[in-house]
């Protein structure tokens, strides 16, 4: 396996040079910003109890989409709440959504292999790498590698033997040839029915956009998510409230044990977890925080709230930037990820909170980003028209 283990180091320096690897980049440590905005224990318990019971005398009747509930839209407050708030998310800025369904849980194996099955769509994994598209990732003149390196493949987790720095996630991040979203691991795994109701992973935001136009969804943005994932109230530093996760206080699907060499799934799972295993939030929606990173439909700028705030005035179902611009790594266009995953850990980038913002290029899959869809309010009939797939 020569091939392939050249394969793995040169594809290594790539990664790190491009944004597969920063989904964890952002693992600087956590930052106090300058502008935080805590609730005082008043006002929290408040915006808790309206979380927890949000009026829903105007909701839509039901029958509802078919997996899907709905988001009343409204404003908030989007941006950072916290010590572990980064710069990113900041200024905290005025927003409002329209209503919107959103799907109560991340796509499914299940879900993502009818889309496969009725269309023959090919995912990005599964494709081989064109050297022409790469290089517009790496700086110039980086010469081509060998051919021999352009194998289909995708980014496997995997748990060094013992401790190592966090500064290159090159170390625990391993590409696999073979692994795709059929082959969670790579060759020689698979999925059986049990895992129908695990998320779809080792897919890139192009995959992603695929499914959705099928199912005549699409991806929500990143202020739609957020919303959604404040479930009815207002900007807070945890969905669930201001207590850090711990190895006794376990809210979501997050990591437990010393990251990344000794995992202790006290939570039940190393890795994904059936996608409605957990209690949902007031609108019904599970897994907003940990288990898969999911993919929303806007381009990533470090800068796009300071933009946004500058205006001074409520910005209104807003779309993100129209290029993509990280400071870190210019040259690669990224989209943005939300919600962290199992892999999140408070020493490392503890972004299981919901304003917390991840970037990564929208060719890249990996073992712990999946994504859930959503649709316009008014958008709907439309929708049903399509017949979208049945979703349980
Ligand atoms: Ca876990």
């Amino acid at each position: 396996m020569k091939s392939l283990t050249k394969s793995r180091s040169l594809w290594s320096q790539t990664l790190r040079l491009s944004s597969a690897l920063a989904v964890f980049a952002m693992a600087h440590p956590a930052s106090a910003a300058e502008e935080e905005a805590c609730l005082t224990p008043s006002s929290r318990a408040a915006a808790l109890a309206a979380a927890a019971s949000p009026d829903t005398s105007k909701w839509p009747e039901k029958p509802w989409p078919p997996g899907m509930v709905w988001i009343p839209g409204g404003e908030f407050d989007m941006g950072g709440v916290g010590p572990e708030a980064r710069t990113d998310e900041f200024p905290v800025h005025r927003v409002r959504v329209d209503g919107f369904w959103m799907d109560a849980t991340e796509v499914t194996n299940a879900e993502f292999r009818r889309f496969i099955e009725a269309t023959g769509y090919v995912t990005t994994a599964e494709k081989k790498p064109e050297w022409e598209e790469i290089k517009k990732q790496l700086p110039p003149g980086t010469p081509k590698p060998d051919d021999s390196v352009f194998v289909a493949g995708s980014l496997v987790f995997k748990s060094p033997p013992g401790p190592v720095p966090l500064g290159n996630n090159a170390r625990w991040w391993e590409w696999v040839q073979g692994a795709d979203w059929k082959h969670p691991q790579g060759p020689g795994s698979s999925l059986s029915a049990k895992d129908d109701r695990l998320p779809v992973v080792h897919v890139s935001w192009d995959d992603a956009v695929a499914y959705c136009t099928w199912a005549g969804k699409r991806l929500p943005t990143e202020a739609e998510w957020e919303f959604a994932a404040l479930g009815g109230g207002p900007a807070r530093r945890f969905t669930w409230g201001d207590e850090p996760p711990s190895e006794t206080f376990r809210p979501a699907n997050l990591w437990q044990g010393e990251f990344p060499h000794n995992p202790k799934p006290l939570d039940g799972y190393t890795l994904s977890a059936p996608v409605d295993s957990d209690k949902p939030n007031a609108y019904g929606l599970h897994h907003m925080i940990g288990n898969v990173w999911e993919w929303c439909s806007d381009w990533f700028r470090g800068d796009t709230y300071k933009t946004r705030a500058a205006s001074g005035e409520t910005s209104i179902n807003p779309k993100g930037p129209a290029d993509s611009l990280d400071p870190a790594e210019p040259a690669v266009p990224k989209r943005v990820t939300r919600g962290g995953s199992f892999l999140c850990d408070g020493s490392y980038c503890a972004s299981y909170r919901p304003a917390a913002r991840m970037k990564t290029s929208p060719d890249t899959g990996m073992i712990h980003t999946g994504f859930r869809a959503v649709v316009s309010g008014a958008d709907w009939p439309k929708t049903l028209e399509k017949q979208a797939p049945p979703s349980q």
